[in-house]
């Protein structure tokens, strides 16, 4: 499907940059428009593959391009008094192109945080379009502050889009890692995950005939309805033989080589296992699926690895675990590709227990901010307080 996608802060702006780049590798064709906003100009000038003139400096007088620094009620302020800024950018392109909206942020900040609820709600009354969120979790050894935005934005953006899918950094962070070192590859595997899923939206110019194309639709009433979503993802290596008549050979771990194994079979079985380790595999927001509302199946590869039974079988797989009645599934043939994928979206997923601790250190964050503040209050008044002899000031 294609989307106009809006990065909102540092975070949001990289991962749609990484968007960018991803479509252009692999020509899957579903950013139709790509716009950064950021109140902080060197992150701006950071990104690589955004157009200069899509990227959007806001809140120029009040914080001069340096960012809000985690105040995400200045994010949110600022975002509403240069929300004509950014409207400028979406004026250029032609909206009727789109399918969708995708606002992405990382919600622990300031300018992401407080920003993207904000244009979410502006572009819900503008357009018709669904409007989805891609909001970013801080990792928990990020600390109070960035715990209290996060659950203070989550629960804000829920409110104004369409679905907001989930990505918790908590659950991907590699310790040892350096931090940015560490988000290349979290931003890697984002970016993999939902290109694969909204690629699959998108018919391919490269005239691959599937058995059941997923079409932009079925992600669009997947996601409708509302709620939370969260993704799975597995993926296989598969050797394809891209010339001559010798057919092809899968190359499966230990059983490399078995020209026997190319089978429709041996793909049913694949693909089923693949569904499994996908589902039950870390999601982008971990969760129990079981109680997922609404969920779909997409099964990525060359069309000769792909057929309907292994779809079919995922699919029902799904229903069994979740329990949902609403489970659709079909196929993404990349005629190109060495891998086979299974992307699972479960969407309005309600036993999230990473939700609820967030809510509740943030509800704790909050009061420890309350009662430090008093405290240094009255702490500074009896600093400056002369007990006995009166000191004039100055003015
Ligand atoms: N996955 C991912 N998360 C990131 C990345 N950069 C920052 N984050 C997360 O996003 C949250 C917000 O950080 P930023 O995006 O830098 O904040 P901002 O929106 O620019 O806001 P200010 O800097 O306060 O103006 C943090 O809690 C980080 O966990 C990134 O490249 N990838
Ligand atoms: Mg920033």
């Amino acid at each position: 499907m294609k989307l106009a996608m809006i990065g909102f802060g540092q975070a949001g702006g990289k991962i749609i940059d990484k968007f960018v780049e991803y479509d252009q590798r692999h020509g899957s064709d579903i950013v139709r428009v790509a716009i950064a906003v950021n109140t902080a100009k060197a992150d701006l000038l950071g990104l690589q593959n955004i157009p200069m003139d899509q990227r959007i400096l806001i809140g120029q007088a009040r914080v001069k391009g340096h960012g809000v620094g985690a105040d995400n009620e200045l994010g949110a302020q600022i975002a509403e008094e240069d929300v004509d800024e950014v409207q400028g950018a979406i004026d250029n392109i032609p909206v009727h192109e789109v399918d969708a909206f995708l606002v992405v942020a990382g919600l622990g900040g300031g300018t992401g945080s407080g920003g993207a609820p904000v244009i979410a709600k502006h572009l819900k009354r503008i357009y018709t379009e669904p409007v989805y969120g891609l909001g970013i979790l801080p990792g928990t050894d990020e600390g109070g502050i960035y715990t209290l935005n996060a659950a203070r934005s989550f629960q804000t953006f829920i409110r104004e889009v369409d679905n907001l899918l989930v990505f918790d950094n908590d659950s991907w962070r590699k310790t040892g890692e350096s931090v940015s070192g560490g988000f290349e590859v979290i931003n890697d595997e984002i970016v993999t995950r939902f290109g694969v899923l909204f690629g699959a939206g998108e018919i391919t110019a490269s005239g691959d005939v599937a058995e059941s194309v997923v079409d932009s639709s079925e992600i669009i009433n997947t996601l409708a309805g509302g709620g939370v979503s969260t993704l799975g993802y597995a993926s296989e290596e598969v050797e394809v033989q891209s010339s001559g008549g010798e057919g092809l050979l899968s190359r499966l771990t230990g059983n490399s080589n078995d020209l026997g194994s190319f089978d429709s079979a041996n793909t049913t079985n694949r693909i089923t296992s693949l569904v499994r380790k996908a589902a039950l595999g870390r999601l982008t927001l971990p969760c129990e699926i079981e109680g997922t509302e609404r969920a779909l199946l997409v099964i990525a590869g060359p069309p000769e690895f792909l057929n309907r039974k292994g779809i079919e079988r995922g699919r029902r797989w799904i229903e069994d675990q979740t329990g949902s009645m609403e489970v659709r599934g079909g196929d993404y043939p990349l005629s190109k590709s060495d891998r086979v994928a299974a992307v699972t979206l479960l969407s309005g997923v309600t036993n999230v227990p990473r939700i609820k601790e967030l809510q509740q250190v943030a509800i704790e964050a909050q009061e420890n901010i309350e009662d430090i503040c008093s405290q240094s209050q009255e702490n500074l008044e009896s600093l400056v307080r002369d007990d006995g002899d009166e000191l004039e000031s100055l003015f």
